[in-house]
C-alpha cells in the first residue's frame, strides 16, 4: 500500500466507503476481450475486407496476419491488463491449417490452439460468435433473413456448429460460453417487405435452437442493431425482433451501446432487462455519431453503465465484453486502453455509496442526492485505480512498454 492509497483510503471513508472491498470486488468481474482489435475485424477465413455494414478505418502498422502475431499481441496486451479476463472469439479465427472446409463444417478441434493460448494465460473462459459477415456465402447482403433456402440454411448449419464449438469450449475452459448472435442483414431502401425477411430469421433461429445445446453450458444470445452502413433503411434484427425472440427462447440480449438511436442510452436498458432476465450481456463500444466503434473512453455513458451493474449487484448477471476496432493506433494500446477504461468504470461505480444515494432518492431529498452526486466527481478514484493496479503488478504507465513491442516486433510485420 502507498500513502497516495491511504490518503484516497481515507477520503473515501468519509464518504462511507472502503476502498479495499471495492477493489477485491472489481477484481472478480470479468471482462470479455474481443480478438478482433487486433486484427481489424479480418480473421484467418474470411474474404480480406471487411463487409456486413460495420468498418475499420485507419491503416497503423503491424496488423496482426495469421494467428501466431494474433497471439502474440493478446498475449502483450493480456499482460498489462488487469482483473479477470476472458477471450472473445468470432468464428472467422478458426485455425484451418489449409483443410478446405467451409464455415458450416467447422469443427471444435479447429480452435484447440485458442484453447491452449486461453489455459496459458489464465483465462476466465471463451466467449464466441459465429461469423454471418464477410463471406461469398452472404447473399445480397443476407444470412439467416435469406429468401434463398440455400443461403439461409447454410448459416443455419454455421450457427448449429457454432453451439458445438460453445459448448467445447465451456467444457474445455469449465466456464460458460456466452455464444453471441449478430447478422447485418438489412437492406440500403425501403423495403417493400418488413414482416418476411423478420418471419424466415426467426424460423432459422428456431432451427438453430432445435439442435439442442446445454443451457448450462452454453448461453445464447443475440445482439439487435439500428442500422449498418450501405443498410440505411431498415435491419431484420431490430431490437424488438430480438428482445422478444430472447424473452420467448430463453435467450439472453446483447446490448451494443452502438446500435441504438444516439439519444437511447444502454445503461437505461440494463435495469429494465435485468427486471425479466437473469442475464444481460454487453458489447462496450463507442460510437461517434454512429456505429463507429471508437475506442472505449471514461466518459460519462460508460460510468453510468458501469453504475447500473454494481449498484443492482448485478455483477454475476451482466456478462461484460468488448466490441471497438480502430485501426487509427497502436492495435495493443487500444485494446489496453478501452480494457482499463471498463475497469476503472466497475471501480468508479464499485466507489460509490450507492445505498445512501437510493435512500435519498426514495426519501425524495433531490438536493442532497444531487449535491452529493457532484462531490462523487471529485474524489480520488485514480488514486485507487492506482492500487488496482499495483496488486496485479501493473503501472498507470502502459505505453512504454507497447512502444517496445512495437519497436520489437510490429515494426517488423512488412
Ligand atoms: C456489429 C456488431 C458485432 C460486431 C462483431 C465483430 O455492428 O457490433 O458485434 O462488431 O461481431
Ligand atoms: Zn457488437
Amino acid at each position: 500500500m502507498t500513502d497516495k492509497y491511504l490518503l484516497a483510503k481515507e477520503e473515501y471513508a468519509k464518504a462511507g466507503v472502503d476502498t479495499d472491498t471495492a477493489i477485491a470486488r472489481i477484481k472478480e468481474i470479468p471482462i470479455s476481450i474481443h480478438c478482433w482489435q487486433g486484427d481489424d475485424v479480418i480473421g484467418f477465413d474470411g474474404s480480406a475486407s471487411l463487409e456486413g455494414g460495420i468498418q475499420t478505418t485507419g491503416n497503423y502498422p503491424g496488423r496482426a496476419r495469421n494467428f501466431e502475431e494474433l497471439k502474440a499481441d493478446l498475449h502483450e496486451a493480456f499482460s498489462l491488463i488487469p482483473g479477470k479476463k476472458r477471450l472473445n472469439l468470432h468464428a472467422s479465427y478458426a485455425i484451418l491449417n489449409g483443410e478446405k472446409v467451409d464455415r458450416d463444417a467447422y469443427r471444435p478441434d479447429h480452435f484447440a490452439p485458442w484453447v491452449e493460448f486461453a489455459k496459458e494465460e489464465g483465462l476466465d473462459g471463451i466467449d464466441f460468435n459465429p461469423t454471418l459477415f464477410s463471406s461469398p456465402k452472404m447473399k445480397d447482403g443476407l444470412s439467416l433473413s435469406s429468401p434463398d433456402e440455400e443461403t439461409r440454411e447454410f448459416w443455419v448449419r454455421h450457427c448449429q456448429a457454432c453451439l458445438k464449438i460453445s459448448e467445447y469450449f465451456a467444457k474445455e475452459m469449465q466456464s460458460h460460453c456466452l455464444m453471441n448472435i449478430w447478422i447485418p442483414d438489412g437492406y440500403k431502401d425501403v423495403p417493400a417487405d418488413r414482416l418476411g425477411p423478420r418471419l424466415r430469421l426467426k424460423q432459422s433461429l428456431d432451427e438453430i435452437l432445435s439442435i439442442g445445446y446445454d443451457r448450462h453450458l452454453v448461453k445464447v444470445a443475440v445482439e439487435s442493431k439500428v442500422f449498418g452502413i450501405g443498410l440505411e433503411s431498415y435491419t431484420v434484427g431490430n431490437s424488438e425482433f430480438y428482445m422478444n425472440y430472447a424473452a420467448k427462447n430463453n435467450l439472453c440480449c446483447l446490448l451494443d451501446n452502438g446500435h441504438y438511436h444516439p439519444l437511447e442510452y444502454v445503461s437505461d436498458k440494463i435495469p429494465s432487462l435485468l427486471a425479466f432476465y437473469d442475464n444481460v450481456a454487453l458489447h462496450v463500444t463507442r460510437g461517434v455519431r454512429w456505429d463507429s466503434d471508437h475506442v472505449v473512453t471514461f466518459e460519462d455513458e460508460l460510468k453510468e453503465i458501469a453504475k447500473e451493474i454494481i449498484r443492482n449487484d448485478a455483477d454475476k448477471k451482466v456478462m461484460i465484453g468488448l466490441d471497438y476496432f480502430d485501426a487509427s493506433i497502436n492495435r495493443i494500446a487500444a485494446w489496453v486502453t478501452g480494457a482499463r477504461n471498463m475497469e476503472k468504470a466497475l471501480l468508479y461505480a464499485a466507489l460509490i455509496n450507492n445505498k445512501r444515494l437510493k435512500e435519498l432518492q426514495d426519501k425524495g431529498d433531490f438536493t442532497t442526492l444531487f449535491v452529493e452526486t457532484e462531490a462523487i466527481k471529485d474524489r480520488p478514484y485514480g488514486l485507487v485505480f492506482e492500487e488496482y493496479l499495483r496488486q496485479f503488478g501493473l503501472t498507470l504507465d502502459y505505453l512504454t512498454p507497447i512502444r517496445e513491442y512495437e519497436k520489437q516486433v510490429l515494426s517488423k510485420r512488412k
